[in-house]
């Protein structure tokens, strides 16, 4: 059983941050004082700080009820989707009490799974609750052993370093003998394992060259799928919005910018930039053409590839055709991208003669044989010879969490450990990347898992035995939103005895499950945190700000519950108390700042004084340029692949000899694609990353009045697709393929590729008849029609970026929508 796991979010590199120390002490910086005792005085008055993926801000309570959210007077660009958050606390879609699913709580685990999602729910008390979820915990362990209890429980919990639910689950799994883990994430499964063989590290969360670099030495930005204006409005742990200071230098440079993309993004707009927008999916082909370009016209950089690259020598018979009798030239490449050969051949010429950076976001990943785009990329831009210099070169998280924007010489937080008794760990190194569980599955194939229990699997050069699960236990994600084929996983999910959620909204999961526990939002608990993944400006305190709403508890309490009943109370807290763990983790970075040479105040100042705590930002990391310390020395800063070197062909990827994962990055068709030869429906699904929601967060509130569609999920799709289907903006749509059917509210516009319609990811999942798979989704969940296949072998990543679908006007009475209100049942039942 291979353990490989992948750290979700590091935040800064160790190389950077130990750069950042030493620069600190020349600085003489040594002792000075990181808040002053006027700053604590100041701040008496002021509503209560807290902070979320969203941004820092204040809470205004009234009566004992939370009135508004202000932004945090730091915050340059403050999301608007904070009122969605306050209305997320209080929204009808808020689960208030403790549910079982009546089948399963009169006829016991494995009843009637058909029934799943039918909303027939009774009330129990807690007490009720706890002990159901205590005995099956056991029951399951000793019938199954641990691995037939799920704890992968993947998603977007909220940040803080106390409450992270996944670590507190693993906690209590492992204190129950074990269970099955998973290993890496949905946003960028591909890239993240096939990257440390290409460039020895996972490179999609690391820094990038600095935005203020960028706005002085680059040339030509080219923004490949990638939306930094949008895709930063939050943070794995809290926004700091640096991206849009970013493009806003960018701006004032007058930096040309080129955007790659079936979208006109908001940040292709905001730059004016360029648009070109290729067939989705066949990124990698129209790179093989730009590079193709670069070579016969000699505009390549041989002395860039000898010195810092190896293998070059093995891609070259296939990218000038020798090896298959097919050049890969631009003419080649336009025919299967639909760019026109003298724009490709322009863009190679224009890439070489300005100093250029290709951003590139992760959507062109989440597609079948994705590891290969950024492969490709970065054989690209290695022939291009400016990786490593000021502005030039590639960034892969431009778009994400605010990438680019400098990191400021802060400790890094640390966190509970899910190991018990392990007390707290340092983030970016998540105890499960150490402990893992007693088995784990990519986190992708849980669905294959379920329904192919023993099958063997081949996985980055190990075969894996897919373990029997008989019981999850998810608690902050939402997999009836994010994974893909929905009606397959509908299908396969009744082969699941139980199915336990934590959440406080009732999401599709919630629906779905057997148990579902009301947990508090972060803004009923204390918690603490720090201002960007990149960034890392400040320690922000996540205070609570109201009581906890109806019987919502915290996870940490729940748990703590379960933990006691199984007789392991104290080895689960450890005798702490929520205010205990976060003046450890906080007292932790105390002595670490010391070592750096600052002082932070003590705990209890810091905390009341309703203040983020803000740590300097040294101009060596203003200055940031990736890979420079590589191109000054490639042997002293060796990369960590096997040859030291950015590898364009692996020979350990090689040895795996997988047919769909070849050692050099290659053009091969998707399983489906726009006008593809097999293909058999006539238009592309983007499905994006929403404006307005994180994922399928706040889809439940009231910020869906301001992009819904007569009530459904948006489609947008060109002038010219909708004309020759008869369709005119504000219809009601039917969105259909082999897989799944769902409904949207059609927007007609011309900022999307013709044969592209774009339908985001997050939409709760609203089948009519929750027992038939296939039944319409009445709300407009794309993942009915996403394929749920692994990227490759190597990688096993999921493929959300690959469906292709119909379009059509939806005949007949519009079913009413009840995913947005509680499970009717409830209302009626009484509590046992
Ligand atoms: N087709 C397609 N599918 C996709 C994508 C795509 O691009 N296209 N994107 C993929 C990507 S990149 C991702 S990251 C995933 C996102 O998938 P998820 O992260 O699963 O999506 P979220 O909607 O953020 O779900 C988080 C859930 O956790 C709950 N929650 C938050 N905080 C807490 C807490 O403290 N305690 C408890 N108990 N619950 C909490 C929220 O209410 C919410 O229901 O989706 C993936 N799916
Ligand atoms: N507001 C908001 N921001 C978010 C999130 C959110 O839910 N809401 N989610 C966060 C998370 S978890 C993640 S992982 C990141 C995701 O970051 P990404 O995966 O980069 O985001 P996407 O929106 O899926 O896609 C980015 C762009 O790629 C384009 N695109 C799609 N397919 C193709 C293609 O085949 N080729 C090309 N060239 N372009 C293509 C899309 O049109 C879009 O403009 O975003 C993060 N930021
Ligand atoms: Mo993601």
């Amino acid at each position: 059983m291979s353990t490989t796991s992948t750290p979700q979010r590091p935040a800064v590199s160790r190389r950077h941050f130990l750069q950042g120390a030493a620069a600190l002490g020349a600085l003489g910086m040594a002792g000075s004082s990181l808040l002053t005792k006027g700053a604590l005085a100041q701040s008496a008055s002021k509503d209560t700080i807290s902070a979320c993926h969203w941004g820092v801000f204040r809470g205004h309570k009234e009566d004992g009820r939370l009135t508004a959210l202000t932004p945090w007077e730091k915050d340059p660009f403050p999301s608007p989707q904070l009122p969605g958050v306050l209305d997320s606390i209080y929204s009808p879609t808020r689960i208030k009490y403790p549910m079982v699913r009546r089948a399963f709580l009169e006829q016991g685990p494995g009843a009637d799974p058909e029934g799943r999602g039918t909303g027939d729910f009774v009330r129990v008390s807690w007490e009720k609750a706890i002990e159901l979820v205590a005995n099956e915990l056991v029951r399951v362990r000793d019938t199954y052993g641990p691995t037939g209890i799920f704890g992968g429980s993947y998603g977007w919990k909220s940040p803080g370093k106390m409450h992270n639910c996944q670590t507190l689950l693993r906690r209590l799994l492992k204190l129950n003998g074990g269970f099955t883990n998973s290993s890496g994430d949905y946003s960028t499964g591909a890239a993240q394992v096939i990257l440390p063989y290409v460039v020895g590290s996972i490179e999609v969360y690391e820094q990038c060259t600095t935005w203020p670099v960028l706005a002085e030495n680059t040339e030509l930005m080219v923004f490949w799928g990638a939306n930094p204006l949008r895709n930063s409005e939050i943070c794995w742990q809290v926004a700091d919005h640096g991206s849009f200071v970013g493009v806003d230098l960018l701006k004032k440079a007058g930096t040309k910018a080129i955007c790659i993309d079936p979208v006109r993004t908001e940040t292709a707009q905001r730059l004016d930039a360029e648009w070109i927008a290729p067939r989705p999916q066949t990124d990698v082909a129209m790179m093989l053409g730009i590079a193709h370009t670069l070579y016969s016209e000699g505009l390549h950089d041989q002395g860039f590839l000898d010195k810092y690259t190896t293998g070059f020598d093995k891609f070259l018979p296939y990218l000038t055709g020798e090896v298959d009798g097919q050049p890969k030239s631009a003419e080649w490449a336009s025919a299967i991208c639909e760019i026109p050969a003298d724009t490709i051949k322009d863009l190679a010429r224009r890439f070489a003669s300005h100093r250029t950076m290709l951003a590139l976001g992760y959507s062109t990943q989440r597609q079948h044989h994705g590891e290969q785009v950024h492969w490709m990329l970065i054989t690209l831009t290695s022939m291009l010879g400016q990786i490593g210099l000021p502005g030039g070169g590639y960034g892969l998280s431009y778009h994400y969490a605010s990438g680019g924007a400098p990191t400021h010489n802060s400790p890094i937080l640390t966190a509970m450990s899910d190991q018990p008794g392990g007390g707290t760990v340092a983030v970016g190194e998540p105890a499960w990347l150490a402990g893992g569980g007693t088995a784990s599955i990519p986190v992708s194939r849980l669905v294959e898992t379920l329904l192919n229990p023993g099958k063997k699997m081949d996985f980055n050069g190990h075969e894996i035995e897919l373990p029997t699960i008989k019981l999850a236990y998810w608690v902050g994600g939402n997999p009836f939103s994010h994974h893909q084929d929905r009606n397959e996983m509908v299908r396969a999910w009744r082969n699941l005895e139980t199915f336990i959620v934590h959440d406080f909204q009732w999401t599709a999961t919630a629906r779905h499950a057997d148990i579902v526990l009301p947990a508090t939002t972060s803004y009923e608990r204390n918690d603490i945190s720090q201002v960007g993944d990149y960034a890392l400006s400040h320690i922000v305190p996540m205070k609570k700000l109201i009581d906890p709403v109806f019987e919502s508890r915290t996870d940490y309490d729940i748990f703590t519950a379960i933990a006691h009943k199984l007789g392991k109370g104290y080895e689960y807290t450890e005798g702490k108390t929520e205010m205990d763990w976060i003046r450890g983790f906080y007292e932790a970075a105390m002595i670490e700042a010391r070592a750096k040479g600052m002082e932070m105040p003590v705990f209890d100042a810091f905390w009341d004084s309703d203040e983020a705590l803000e740590f300097p930002l040294l101009d060596e990391q203003k200055n940031f340029v990736r890979y420079a310390d590589f191109r000054a020395d490639p042997l002293l800063n060796a990369l960590g692949t096997a040859s030291g070197k950015i590898e364009i062909f692996s020979r350990n990827i090689e040895k795996m000899h997988y047919d769909d994962c070849p050692p050099h990055p290659s053009w091969m068709e998707p399983v489906e694609r726009l006008d593809g030869p097999t293909t058999r429906y006539p238009l592309h699904i983007a499905a994006n990353h929403p404006v307005k929601r994180l994922h399928s967060q706040l889809c439940g509130t009231s910020l869906r009045e301001d992009y819904a569609v007569k009530g459904r999920e948006p489609c947008w799709i060109h002038p010219e697709d909708a004309a020759a289907r008869g369709l005119v903006d504000g219809d009601i749509v039917r969105v259909f393929n082999d897989r799944g059917q769902i409904l949207a509210g059609l927007v007609v516009t011309d900022v999307i590729r013709k044969g592209v319609v774009r339908i985001n990811e997050g939409g709760w999942f609203d089948p009519v008849d929750p027992r038939t798979p296939g039944s319409l989704c009445r709300y407009g969940d794309v993942n009915n029609l996403t394929v749920g296949i692994g990227t490759s072998k190597l990688a096993q990543g999921n493929c959300g970026q690959t469906a292709v679908a119909e379009v059509e006007k939806f005949e007949g009475p519009v079913p009413e929508i009840m995913v947005f209100s509680e499970p009717a049942a409830q209302k009626d039942a009484s509590k046992t």
